[in-house]
């Protein structure tokens, strides 16, 4: 039997990880990252498709693409986050349970990182906890699911 999947988005400069400003993101990268959440997901059960672009109509096409057919979304949209209301409509119409996730605190920094398009859409957001939070994302998603396959 297949494994039910969850999609990890990451929006731009996400690529940059571990020379992007360690001191607000920190020092893993993006492959380190991945291969932490493969492992956990993989121990919960999960297959992940993990994807990364710096450009936002990309990213809707791959939140379109989990309607109907992933299980969850773990979504760091970047600075999109703070201002892609295309990002938003994609989550909503994909109809997939969705878990915001940010490295940085978001409310410790400029004001305009406080307000996020994604929110609206998501379940949840983790923010401040570093890569870490990508991990907890995963276990919301197998609650979240685990309870909505309750008879
Ligand atoms: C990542 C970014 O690239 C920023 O634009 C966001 C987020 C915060 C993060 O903390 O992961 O404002």
């Amino acid at each position: 039997m297949t494994s039910p999947i969850i999609l990890v988005v990451n929006g731009p400069n996400l690529n940059m990880l571990g020379s992007r400003q360690p001191e607000v993101y920190g020092r893993d990268t993006l492959a380190d990252i991945e291969t932490a959440v493969r492992g956990h997901a993989a121990a919960l059960g999960f297959d992940i498709e993990f994807r990364q672009s710096n450009h936002e109509g990309e990213l809707v096409t791959w939140i379109q693409g989990a309607r109907g057919r992933c299980a969850g979304i773990v979504i760091n949209a970047g600075a999109y986050t703070h201002t892609s209301v295309a990002i938003l409509d994609a989550l909503l119409a994909a109809e997939v349970p969705a878990v915001e996730v940010h490295l940085s605190n978001l409310h410790q920094r400029e004001e305009f990182r406080r307000h996020s398009y994604i929110a609206k859409a998501a379940k949840g957001m983790i923010c401040g906890l570093g890569s870490h939070g990508y991990l907890l994302a995963i276990d919301a998603l197998a609650r979240l699911t685990r309870e909505a396959r309750k008879p």
